[in-house]
């Protein structure tokens, strides 16, 4: 095939596969969100000598769009322990302080039965899910646990049973700057 004809075969696909993605959201912009959504949490500490310490480890991505009645399934790719806690909006920290003060962390983590001002838990902790409401991740209180990588609580995934439309503000209630948006429709 000649270099021009390849050309506008390769343009031609690509109009096909634009059209495609119009099409696409097209009818997702009328209907639901996907019914699987993945999440995972990424990312390490470090720091400078005399310079920073800087905690890196994020939920990845930060925002995630899922159906009402559909599942995330979250992975852990960091050596440690995290939740993914659903709280109020006002909740969510968002000064240094903020973080530093965060009230409902300590009630989260007590709620899974670790004590906050016990030693780091790295195990499985006594109560892994959080279920307030109805069942399924619907509203603040809503949160779970999931363990480092390697070890058997490193995935999990949880139904989202909000109605559509709602916007669930979640963060870790060990590392409370990590933050992050279930975003149901
Ligand atoms: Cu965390």
């Amino acid at each position: 095939m000649k270099a021009w004809k390849t050309r506008r075969v390769l343009v031609a696909a690509a109009v096909g596969v634009a059209l495609l993605g119009l099409t696409g959201s097209a009818i997702g912009a009328g209907g639901k969100g996907p019914a699987k959504a993945k999440l995972s949490i990424k990312g390490k500490d470090s720091f400078k000598p005399n310079g920073y310490l800087k905690l890196g480890e994020f939920f990845a991505p930060g925002t995630v769009t899922i159906r009402s009645g559909g599942t995330v399934t979250m992975t852990n790719t960091t050596d440690d322990p995290h939740t993914l806690s659903i709280v109020k909006r006002s909740q969510v920290p968002r000064t240094l302080e903020q973080v530093g003060n965060c009230s409902v962390c300590g009630t989260i983590l007590k709620a899974h039965g670790i004590n906050p001002e016990g030693p780091p838990t790295m195990g499985p902790p006594p109560i892994r899910v959080v279920d307030v409401g109805v069942a399924g991740f619907d509203s603040p209180g809503d949160s779970t646990v999931i363990g480092p990588k390697a070890s058997p609580g490193a995935r999990v995934t949880f139904k989202v049973t909000a109605r559509p439309g709602t916007t669930l503000n979640f963060i870790c209630a060990i590392h409370p700057w990590m933050q992050g948006r279930l975003l149901v429709k």
